[in-house]
């Protein structure tokens, strides 16, 4: 069997999330339209075995590691996020490397290539979103990078309708080496079920949320409780200011019902039980700054 560890690497707001989840065909990275969305390298594994890889050859396991995106940090939260996505680089066998414009219109994409160059890990291009682009603006983001003769090979996607993503797991699979299986065959993430609880309520908290709210938010699971009947969860919604507190909130308490409604419907079909979900937000003045607070929603490295 094959096996081997994948980064998804690039900017924020490319795609890397959506690409996990397509690959996995369920959705365990939460994605939104907000940049720097993911915060934690997440990790998702892709297992076809010997015996279900009759029509396709021999087995192979693919661990992805979908990490956050790489940008120009301006908090220590900003730093963690992009120092878990570079340190991938070197960790993995294959990196693929998310863009979804030319360099003109991604300049942060210039900066993450220029470390990538320094790197001997093989690399494979992903031009994503190309359900968006006309063909002439692929072809030229194709022969932008081309040029740059960086890339072991490049390859067109939609994250978003699966297109030609089951051509860039046959490819990558060439990048890979014999070995032995690094997780159980049935296993598609070793996240615990709390930690993607936790990022289904930021999630839905993101999409609720505008300016710069979103970016402040932590999500703490304080209590998780499995009944028979039902699962009891209780979570806080961490933010920096009272008055994002306020906004959170709504009025008559309208927007936290709404975001706790959507991430109920969301965790009851995740853990395929009934839920209680109860929400407090909590003010935590400047906490993406503090060490401690960081530490305590997560944000650390293993
Ligand atoms: N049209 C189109 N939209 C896409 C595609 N892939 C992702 N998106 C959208 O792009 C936005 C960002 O997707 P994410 O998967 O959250 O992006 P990301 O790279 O993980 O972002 P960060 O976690 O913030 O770094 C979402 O609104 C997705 O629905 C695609 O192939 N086509
Ligand atoms: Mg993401």
């Amino acid at each position: 069997m094959k096996t081997g560890f994948i980064g998804i690497v690039g900017r924020p707001n490319v795609g890397k999330s959506t690409l996990l989840n397509s690959i996995l065909g369920e959705k365990i990275a939460i994605t939104t339209d907000k940049p720097q969305t993911t915060r934690n390298t997440i990790r998702g594994i892709y297992t076809r075995t010997e015996k279900k890889a009759e029509d396709f050859g021999q087995g192979v396991q693919m661990v992805f590691i979908d990490t956050p995106g790489i940008h120009k940090p301006h908090s220590k939260l900003g730093s963690f996020m992009t120092d878990s996505a570079i340190n991938t680089f070197k960790e993995v066998d294959v990196v693929l490397f998310l863009v979804d414009s030319d360099m003109g219109k991604g300049p942060g994409d210039k900066y993450i290539l220029d470390m990538l160059k320094a790197v001997r890990t093989p690399k494979i291009l992903v031009i994503n979103k190309i359900d968006t682009m006309e063909p002439e603006y692929f072809r030229r983001i194709y022969d932008e990078y081309s040029e740059i003769g960086v890339f072991d090979d490049i390859f067109g996607t939609s994250a978003l309708e699966n297109l030609n993503v089951d051509k860039l797991l046959v490819r990558i699979e060439d990048f890979l080496q014999e070995g032995p299986m690094f997780f159980p065959e049935d296993m598609v993430t070793d996240h615990p079920e709390r930690f993607i609880v936790s990022e289904i309520i930021r999630e839905k908290l993101l999409m609720y949320l505008n300016d710069e709210v979103p970016h402040g938010v932590a999500v703490e699971i304080e209590s998780y409780k499995e009944e028979p009947e039902v699962t009891r969860i209780g979570a806080v919604i961490y933010c920096e200011r009272k008055s994002h507190k306020g906004i959170i909130i709504g009025k008559q308490g309208k927007k936290l019902k709404g975001v706790g409604k959507a991430a109920r419907i969301e965790i009851e079909a995740l853990l395929g039980a009934k839920v209680f979900l109860e929400l407090w937000v909590k003010v935590k003045e400047n906490w993406r700054d503090s060490e401690l607070a960081l530490s305590n929603f997560g944000y650390t490295d293993e």
